[in-house]
């Protein structure tokens, strides 16, 4: 029996001259009103689905493939038992399914109104897509036109198969995020639409009720086609996220992942207004939040938190004591966020998205426009560190030094960060001048910086830093060098026995 194959797109892109390949090839062709049309005007033989189902396509199109006929069609294994349950009810098998959903996304970004927006809600192309993919040893399961090329071949592998289901998962997941993400952000009081002169060819993707204050109007968008682990974060407890939530968990997010590069443990990040105020690395998580959290029990309140692993029960209930805004990670154990959902039901718990390309674009608003730049992606293995003085850093010392770049790399500038043992003992950020960082840095360590090391993410323009931190107790200070007084600064550390080691990178964050 010939194959069967059944398409139904929005995005029509590439469909007919798939679907003349696929006829050329023998296959049989089902298809839904839209399609329908546009394949029978190319003159490509196509069967309706309602010819096959018996009935109409129903409810203006709410209706047009959820049927027995075609889910039986594409969910049957492929043996013996599957198969004749099917003829009994005189179904055949559905072996191809070439869908893509409702322009959900399209809809929302042009500022439609709430009723189009829920008619963009797809239903029967989703439960298509999810049937197809789970059993994609017997089904090709096809979301995006690039990929309709390998449904022409004639043996398809099952790794492919297994490729072109995961991605279908993928795709309905963030559709459905997209979805939750309209849902949690909409409200009576939210203005759909924002004002004329603040709309941008963007794709926007998310509502906040307000901007930085209640007074602001603001959305979320997107650069084209480009995802984020936030901004495609799936919300899986809490309350719809802020536009400030947003800000902070990115940051927080980045410099986690800096460090989960570069470090073997488990690392967790608290933010606050953008800045990290306690950071760490420990065997697992738990460990790893409770000692960025005591690194600053003061700044911690009300923070945004990322950690680097999965969050699991033991490490939830060890946030018990602490008010936080948002909890990102790349997974959640089920028992975890229910205990989150029920304990802590203000917390926004996001699981991170895993884009595989990220934005390279930085941008910083002006007025009447924005600078933009490519993210300060430089990794520490990029640099080339050289010590430049007498004294060399000890092994500790070393892997702090790395530790707390990545942490003053991340912060506003000036950022100075004291680390022991990786965690930050005393951060000082977003300060004017770089002694004041660096007094903000000492202060908060007290007793801590015995040991400890310090670093910066711009070059010292006098000694003053170095003699403030010697008289701290630091052992070791990391920066870019380049300035004009360099010798001077480093014969204070000669003078004063400590290392200094210089990178050759700067790593400014207005
Ligand atoms: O309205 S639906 O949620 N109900 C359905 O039963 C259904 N079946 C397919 N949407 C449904 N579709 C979607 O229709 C597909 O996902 C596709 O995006 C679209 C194609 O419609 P047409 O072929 O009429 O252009």
């Amino acid at each position: 029996m010939a194959k069967r194959a059944l398409i139904s797109v929005s995005d029509k892109t590439g469909v007919v001259e798939f679907a003349a390949q696929l006829t050329e090839r023998g296959w049989e062709i089902l298809s839904t009103g839209g399609t329908f049309k546009a394949l029978a005007d190319a003159g490509i033989p196509v069967r309706q689905v309602s010819d096959v189902t018996g009935f109409p396509e129903m409810l203006d199109g709410r209706v047009k493939t959820l049927h027995p006929a075609i889910h039986g069609g594409i969910l049957a294994r492929r043996e013996a038992d599957h198969l004749a349950q099917l003829a009994a009810q005189g179904f055949g098998t559905i072996d191809l399914v070439c869908v893509n959903l409702y322009p959900f996304r399209e809809t929302v970004a042009r500022g439609a109104p709430f009723d189009e927006v829920i008619e963009n809600i797809d239903i029967g192309g989703p439960a298509m897509i999810r049937s197809a993919a789970k059993n994609h040893a017997g089904v090709l399961v096809l979301v995006d036109p690039a990929d309709y090329a390998v449904a022409l071949q004639d043996d398809v592998s099952q790794a492919e198969r297994r490729r072109l289901a995961a991605k279908a998962y993928g795709h309905t997941s963030e559709y459905d995020a997209a979805i939750h993400a309209y849902l949690s952000g909409a409200s009576d009081e939210m203005p759909t639409q924002l004002p004329e002169h603040l709309t941008l060819n963007l794709d926007r993707v998310a509502e906040v009720r307000y901007g930085e204050n209640p007074h602001q109007p603001a959305a979320i968008y997107r650069w084209g086609d480009s995802r984020g682990p936030v901004i495609d974060a799936q919300v899986v407890a809490g309350k719809p996220m802020s536009f400030n939530n947003y800000a902070d968990a990115d940051a927080a997010w980045s410099l986690c992942q800096e460090l989960a590069g570069q470090e073997q443990g488990a690392v967790c990040v608290a933010v606050k207004h953008a800045n990290p105020c306690g950071v760490a690395v420990a065997d697992d998580v738990k460990t790893a939040w409770e000692r960025a959290r005591d690194a600053d029990t003061l700044s911690v309140f009300g923070g945004v938190v990322a950690v680097s692993r999965t969050v699991d029960f033991n490490a939830a209930q060890a946030m018990r004591g602490t008010f936080l805004e948002v909890l990102i990670a790349p997974d959640v154990t089920p028992d975890a966020v229910e205990w989150f959902a029920s304990k802590k039901p203000d917390l926004r718990v996001l699981i991170a998205a895993k884009p595989e390309h990220l934005s390279v674009l930085d941008v910083r608003p002006l007025t009447g426009g924005f600078a933009v730049q490519e993210r300060d992606n430089r990794p520490w293995d990029d640099l080339c560190p050289e010590v430049v003085t007498e004294r060399q850093p000890t092994e500790q010392e070393w892997a702090d030094l790395r530790f707390a770049w990545a942490v003053v790399k991340h912060a506003r500038s000036n950022a100075v960060a004291i680390c022991k043992g990786g965690v930050t003992v005393g951060l000082g950020a977003g300060a004017v001048s770089r002694i004041w960082a660096a007094e903000r840095a000492v202060a908060n360590a007290g007793e801590k910086a015995q040991g400890a090391v310090l670093a910066s993410e711009a070059f010292f323009p006098f000694d003053d830093v170095v003699r403030l931190a010697a008289s701290a107790g630091v052992g070791a200070i990391l920066q870019p060098g380049g300035a004009k007084r360099d010798p001077e600064v480093v014969a204070a550390c000669n003078e004063l026995g400590i290392s200094m080691v210089f990178t050759g990178s700067r790593h400014f964050k207005h």
